[in-house]
């Protein structure tokens, strides 16, 4: 007998809300739990209703009472809705302004929990919050809870193609796409909307920003009836719908032999295309566009910068509300190895600051997290604190590219923290990348943060059942880039394996080791790369260091690095503000974990910690391989601890990574043996 997939281990991931064990809790919960009220019933407000019901029935093992307005007699139990249909009356304090647009309230007032907020989609979150509270077990007795996310975009990307297969995609095939079509899995994207908008997210795209010939057509007639049906379902949790569009389309649908984007035709055949995809979804997000990036079509063709672009799209789109979305990922992917004076890192900024300013109030510059390309250590891109007049989204890398490919377990959000964390000093201490990129440093309108998605159709969505983790913590961190890393660890296990504090112990202490230790046996010191060509798994040292991607380490027998200083390398560290340019500049302040991306050193280079360059590659890479075993040890303690399914289908993958630890290991020690003819102080096997 098959079991459905709605039944396999890991399907309702954190939303699984299984039944309260402590008495006395549910029977607290219970207190308010069983009987709600929601005001309202848009779609939104529906699923709202929905979610409380099939919540809080599974988890206090109750039917909720279910009511439409507010009694007589006074409220009581859980109370929803807008603060216009609530009428003010149980509400004080909070003004408008203060909540805005997705923010809300969560009070306990007497008898009753009341929901409220300034839109319906304000009251879905608020709903979701009040459930995370009672899945991982808090006092809901004397809430007094008000919350506003920092960004406006919180956005999820798909490179999902419609042949159905993922770009970088470790968990299966798309969910959307199948041989061309749309697969129509109502059930699926719904469980998907759910969890995308429990953690706050109101933003996606659904295809891959290398928009081939076919999903060219997705803004056609062909399929935008089976696009708006994606953005129904979509629309009820609150997240609009954009698409990744072919700059070339006006071409390659072969209705105009050109794509210039200062030609008129080309601007009123984007201004057809857009009333036609507004006619079927009314309240569609808008364009990402990939252009002039690894063989995707742009304005340079014609002559023409990346802000005549973007700006021609926004022009066609912005008497429909909609926004362009536009990637600064974009370098020479051409180059020449030998050329030493050509450097993949400056490309973004070089290409984009110069446009600084010229850009519509509805395009967003979206950029990834540091100058080459989600690699597991990397300085912030300067685009943030450098731009000042353009909007711009950070862009992360939820699917684990370069961090594992979801069979190594990585825990993603220490890592972002670092990054959001970063100042900048654009306008003196405090200038973080989160407020840049929120937009709030330089007081602009819109801003937030996107991410790749790491989700397929495999039956727990991420493949490695940890690696939920992140699509989770990611969320949370879109709305509120100051929540730590342990509490958002603390939640997801408690929401996903109940409340037993010794698998919460476990898990936790495995997620937050997670980053170094696989940064440890990979790549060192910042350097990044050495993995195999194309599918980017597994050791390959010089893997792309005779390639045109410009992605180099420069090892020879003397020493190892890139030379990124103004002095004698690329210049790179001149597009930082001081202090971090001069910091980065010296090789005494340079941070010991970038030291390899700013620096050429010899192996004999001591570190900040004390150890030589060589001897720190030899000692990181025997512990990050033990320690990876040690991953495996700590997740067997947890193996009675836990549905059977869920246990086993990580344990393979913890398995694996433990082997291919050693494989990274003995490759990355061998291959610096013998490059510097320098032997483990500790004698220990080198191969
Ligand atoms: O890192 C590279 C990936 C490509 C990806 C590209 C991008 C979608 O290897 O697969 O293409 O980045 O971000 O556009």
């Amino acid at each position: 007998m098959t079991t459905s997939i709605y039944e396999q281990p890991g399907y309702h991931g954190w939303l699984n809300y299984s039944r309260i064990e402590d008495e006395q809790l549910r029977a607290a919960y219970a207190n308010y739990g069983s009987s709600i009220t929601v005001l309202g019933d848009s779609p939104i407000l529906q699923s709202a209703a929905e979610e409380l019901t099939t919540a809080l029935a599974s988890l206090l093992g109750l039917e909720p009472v279910r009511r439409e307005s507010l009694s007589g007699e006074g409220i009581q139990g859980i109370v929803a809705g807008t603060r216009d249909a609530l009428k003010q009356s149980v509400l004080e304090g909070t003004t408008k302004e203060e909540l805005g647009d997705e923010g809300y309230e969560i009070r306990t007032v007497d008898r009753a929990i009341v929901v409220s907020a300034e839109q319906d989609k304000g009251v879905l979150y608020a709903v979701f919050h009040l459930l995370r509270l009672i899945q991982t077990g808090e006092s809901i007795s004397q809430l007094q809870i008000t919350e506003r996310p920092l960004n406006k975009l919180r956005m999820i990307n798909h490179w999902d193609n419609m042949d159905g297969s993922i770009e970088r995609g470790y968990a299966g095939r798309s969910i959307f796409f199948n041989d061309y079509n749309f697969r129509g899995d109502s059930r699926r994207l719904k469980d998907y909307a759910r969890l995308l908008a429990s953690v706050g997210l109101n933003a996606a795209t659904i295809n891959n920003v290398n928009v081939h010939r076919i999903e060219t057509q997705l803004i056609t007639e062909r399929y935008l009836q089976d696009v708006a049906q994606v953005a129904e379902q979509f629309r009820a949790y609150g997240i609009q719908l954009y698409l990744s569009i072919n700059y070339a389309a006006p071409i390659e649908l072969g209705e105009l032999d050109t794509a210039d984007p200062l030609d008129p035709d080309v601007k009123a055949w984007w201004g057809r295309r857009c009333e036609e995809i507004y006619r079927h979804i009314p309240d569609f997000g808008g364009f990402l566009v990939k252009a002039d990036s690894e063989f995707r079509p742009g304005p340079f063709t014609y002559g023409r910068d990346h802000a005549d672009g973007a700006n021609m799209l926004a022009d066609a789109i912005a008497p429909y509300g909609g926004q362009v979305i536009w990637r600064c990922f974009v370098y020479n992917c051409l180059q020449d190895w030998r050329d030493r004076t050509t450097d993949r890192a400056r490309a973004a900024y070089d290409h984009f600051m110069p446009l600084d300013g010229k850009f519509r109030n509805n395009v967003l510059l979206q950029i990834k997290n540091g100058p080459m390309d989600f690699q597991v250590r990397e300085p912030v891109s300067p685009l943030f604190g450098g731009l000042e007049q353009t909007q711009h989204l950070l862009e992360l890398q939820i699917t684990q590219e370069y961090t594992g490919q979801q069979r190594h377990l990585f825990y993603l959000v220490p890592q972002w923290k670092t990054i959001l964390d970063f100042d900048t000093h654009a306008r003196g201490t405090g200038s973080t990348v989160a407020e840049a990129a929120s937009g709030r440093l330089f007081g602009q309108l819109l801003g937030g943060i996107a991410a790749v998605t790491s989700i397929g159709d495999d039956a727990n969505w991420t493949g490695h059942g940890l690696a939920q983790a992140n699509l989770y913590g990611y969320g949370r961190l879109t709305w509120n880039p100051a929540t730590a890393a342990e509490e958002i660890a603390s939640h997801w296990i408690r929401m996903t394996f109940g409340a037993d504090a010794e698998v919460e112990r476990v898990i936790t202490d495995m997620l937050l080791a997670s980053p170094d230790i696989y940064e440890s046996y990979t790549a060192p010191l910042g350097v990044g790369w050495m993995v195999n060509p194309n599918h980017h798994y597994g050791p390959n040292v010089d893997g792309y260091e005779y390639a045109k991607w410009g992605t180099y380490h420069f090892a020879d027998c003397h020493g190892i690095g890139v030379d990124r200083t103004v002095e004698s390398g690329t210049g790179y560290v001149a597009q930082y503000h001081e202090p971090w340019s001069k910091t980065y500049s010296a090789v005494e302040t340079c941070p010991d974990e970038l030291l390899l991306f700013f620096h050429h050193v010899p192996y004999r280079h001591k570190l900040h910690s004390g150890k030589t360059v060589i001897q720190h590659i030899y000692d990181t890479h025997f512990e990050g391989a033990e320690k990876a075993a040690g991953l495996l040890e700590q997740w067997d303690s947890l193996r009675d601890r836990m549905e059977p399914g869920l246990h086993a289908g990580v344990r393979e993958r913890l398995a694996h990574q433990a082997k291919h630890a050693c494989e990274w290991r003995d490759q990355i020690n061998t291959y610096f043996t013998r490059k510097s003819g320098i032997a483990d102080e500790q004698g220990r096997t080198i191969f």
